[in-house]
């Protein structure tokens, strides 16, 4: 029987109408569906790294990789295989069972590909589901990644189609669903989302969720950043978006996209506790974790600790304690340092 809570023929006032319920309806009504699809006490954790950093031709305007703005990040070359494969192991014994490599691209070139192909079946290797955001994809280059055992591609529309032209000119909106589209014929699982605070309105961020919603196939993942803002890009003095309608966008995804995991995604170190657990609450229910970004601060592993802990929300796989891992920025990038790992601590979660 057909799923009436499924649906793919949102009209922009329907989605409107929901937004604009008083807060509390709104929040019953994400909670009530979060309950059916998901256990609204467990969250789903990835843990990204940045296998190539910087010196991207594209003009995203909030993107602190993009070669067109002065931005105080330290370029990288394609990190070498070695060097993924010990970060995807710490973040497999920390607890993510996603690991998901981004790279500032515009496009995957063929020598790339190439690359990223060992770095996906060499990560899934270790029993980690594997994501990779790479920029655009030709449907070959899709296909190609599906048959290494790539089951995530993350390439968001980052906010409705009209406000798009003012964030990236590089780029249109169109090659953004042609990618989509490849990932989603090849087999490989959607994670598509968008960043609010970048000066758009409430109803670019409506019209966000309506294109997302409307696709043949929801996407299996939907994160939503919050801006981080990057001294040198030029939405650094951006107004921050308002908590309440942050929490709104992720209760309309919520509805909107029933079985999907939304994800909380960039900016939550700027969000305080309770604004988390509301926007858990409304129907959040992946992160990342691990304390750097791409190019930019995490939330610390430590307070997610204590976060989850506080509100009694489990992971996927138990979350080592703190006090066996370091995590710091080494001369070499974004790294979590090696560290030895107790059976006892594995065998004792600090969530069960
Ligand atoms: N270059 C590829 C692309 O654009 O698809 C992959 C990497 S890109 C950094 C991945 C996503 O990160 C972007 O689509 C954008 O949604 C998000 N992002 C980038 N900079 C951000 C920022 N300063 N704050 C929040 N989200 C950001
Ligand atoms: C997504 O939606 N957010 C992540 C991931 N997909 C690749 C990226 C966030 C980047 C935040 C800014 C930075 O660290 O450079
Ligand atoms: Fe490049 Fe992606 Fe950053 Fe845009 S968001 S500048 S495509 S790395």
């Amino acid at each position: 029987m057909k799923d009436l809570n499924i649906k793919n023929n949102w009209t922009t006032e329907e989605l409107q109408t929901i937004y604009d319920l008083p807060f509390n309806d709104l929040l019953w009504k994400s909670h009530e569906l979060h309950r059916k699809y998901h256990d609204p006490n467990k969250v789903q954790i990835s843990t990204l790294m940045s296998i190539k950093t910087g010196g991207c031709p594209e003009d995203c305007k909030y993107c602190s990789q993009s070669i067109r703005y002065d931005t105080d990040i330290n370029l990288e070359k394609t990190l070498p295989l070695a060097d993924i494969i010990k970060q995807a192991k710490d973040a497999k014994n920390s607890g993510a069972t996603r690991f998901c490599m981004g790279a500032a691209w515009r496009n995957l070139n063929q020598s790339n590909l190439a690359k990223v192909k060992e770095m996906v079946r060499e990560v899934k290797g270790l029993g980690l589901e594997t994501c990779v955001t790479l920029g655009m994809l030709t449907g070959q280059q899709a296909t190609e990644l599906k048959d290494v055992g790539l089951d995530y591609y993350n390439h968001n529309l980052d906010t409705s189609e009209e406000y798009y032209k003012k964030v990236v000119t590089t780029r249109t909106y169109q090659d953004r669903l042609d990618t989509l589209q490849h990932v989603r014929d090849a087999g490989v699982k959607v994670c598509s989302g968008g960043i609010l605070g970048l000066g758009e309105e409430n109803i670019d961020r409506i019209k966000l969720i309506q294109v997302l919603a409307n696709l043949e196939n929801h996407p299996e993942s939907v994160p939503i950043n919050r801006l981080v803002k990057v001294e040198g890009t030029p939405y650094f003095d951006n107004f921050d978006v308002d908590e309440f309608d942050f929490i709104r966008v992720i209760a309309l995804a919520r509805i909107a996209m029933p079985k999907s995991y939304v994800r909380l995604s960039a900016g939550r170190d700027t969000m305080n506790d309770q604004m988390q657990a509301l926007c858990f609450f409304a129907g959040a229910n992946s992160i990342f974790y691990g304390e750097e970004l791409l190019t930019t601060k995490n939330s610390t592993i430590q307070h997610d600790q204590d976060l989850l802990e506080k509100l009694k929300i489990k992971t996927q796989a138990p979350m080592l304690k703190e006090k066996n891992k370091i995590s710091a920025k080494d001369s070499g990038g974004n790294k979590l340092k090696d560290i030895p790992i107790s059976v006892k601590d594995l065998q004792k979660p600090l969530v069960s």
